[in-house]
């Protein structure tokens, strides 16, 4: 049976959803510290889980006979530099909980989600290499940086099958996303169906590596059910899809939107995309579990602003 921490998140309650069509939805059990995702709590098995507190993830494992877990549970980078002690105990000591679970042989499988924010202003940024210089500048990418290591070192010493991959921006219709530096390219689709005016947080050509929410999801899945010799590489794995910068995104916007209006204001969460890669090479993920991509620019804007505009004029409809 499956148990996902941090299912009320963005990827944690589209996860939910995929793995409830793939296994049944009794061997999915989704928890979170809160019920605060009616979508997830009201469809499914759903348990409070404080993935902080081993006990509360332990007696979850051992009520619903877990053997596989994703931990989706972060707090992310633009809080993370709000609350630099916050982010690391809980990116890191969930990390640890799930680890020493898996250690102590209560549960056979890992996915833990890293991050491209594990590189930093050192790091080649067009097209960068699995192996590279990695100084990242924010608590967020820290986390993800040192959760890497810890995740092999538990593979290496414990043989722990724990498997990893550096997600880029992610973006999606279903759940907003929460304190990230990326959240722009969700807003943005948001704010021009409601407002047809968007004002963005980040400088016009702030290029940054992003993936529609399905393609993330078909990641995940994929890496999980790969055969545990084809995953060479137990840090994380590069993943990519698209890259493109705010004006991109709004120009895509303009062919369905034409009165469409952007403005760029750029706050502290700019210093946090100067740090991140324009673009990332992901061949060893495409080598070794067969990765490919499928969602272009253009297909997510068409697919955003379709789904978008349904749940907008739903909520009208309601309203009126
Ligand atoms: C963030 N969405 O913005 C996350 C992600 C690469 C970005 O890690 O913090």
């Amino acid at each position: 049976k499956i148990l996902i921490i941090g299912a009320c998140g963005q990827i944690g309650s589209e996860l939910t959803f995929r793995l409830r069509s793939i296994h049944g939805d009794k061997n999915v059990i989704a928890s979170d510290i809160s019920y605060n995702n009616p979508d997830i709590v009201n469809t499914g098995i759903f348990e409070i889980v404080d993935a902080q507190d081993y006990a509360s993830v332990k007696v979850c494992v051992e009520k619903h006979n877990i053997d596989t877990v994703y931990l989706m549970a972060a707090m992310l980078s633009a809080t993370g530099e709000k609350y630099p002690m916050k982010a690391w105990d809980l990116n890191m000591t969930s990390l640890f909980h799930v680890l020493n679970l898996a250690r102590a042989k209560f549960i056979k499988k890992v996915f833990w989600p890293s991050s491209i924010a594990v590189f930093g202003t050192t790091t080649p940024t067009e097209y960068t290499p699995q192996y590279a210089v990695m100084e990242p500048s924010t608590v967020y990418g820290i986390t993800k940086q040192v959760g890497e290591r810890w995740c092999e070192y538990y593979h290496n010493k414990y043989d722990v099958d724990v498997r990893s991959l550096r997600y880029p921006g992610i973006i999606s219709w279903k759940t907003l996303p929460g304190g990230g530096t990326t959240d722009y390219a969700v807003e943005i689709y948001h704010e021009a169906i409601k407002e047809k005016f968007y004002d963005c947080f980040l400088k016009e050509d702030t290029e940054l590596p992003m993936m529609y929410m399905d393609d993330a999801i078909n990641a995940t899945v994929d890496i999980m059910t790969a055969k545990a010799s084809d995953i060479k590489i137990r840090s994380s794995y590069n993943l990519a899809a698209i890259s493109f910068t705010p004006k991109e995104i709004a120009e895509s916007i303009k062919n369905y939107i034409p009165d469409f209006k952007i403005e760029y204001n750029p706050d502290y969460r700019q210093e946090i995309a100067n740090s991140w890669p324009k673009s990332i090479n992901d061949s060893y993920a495409r080598q070794d579990w067969k990765w490919k991509h499928k969602f272009l620019l253009e297909d997510v804007t068409k697919e955003m602003l379709l789904q978008l505009d349904k749940k907008y004029n739903q909520i009208l409809k309601k309203s009126n």
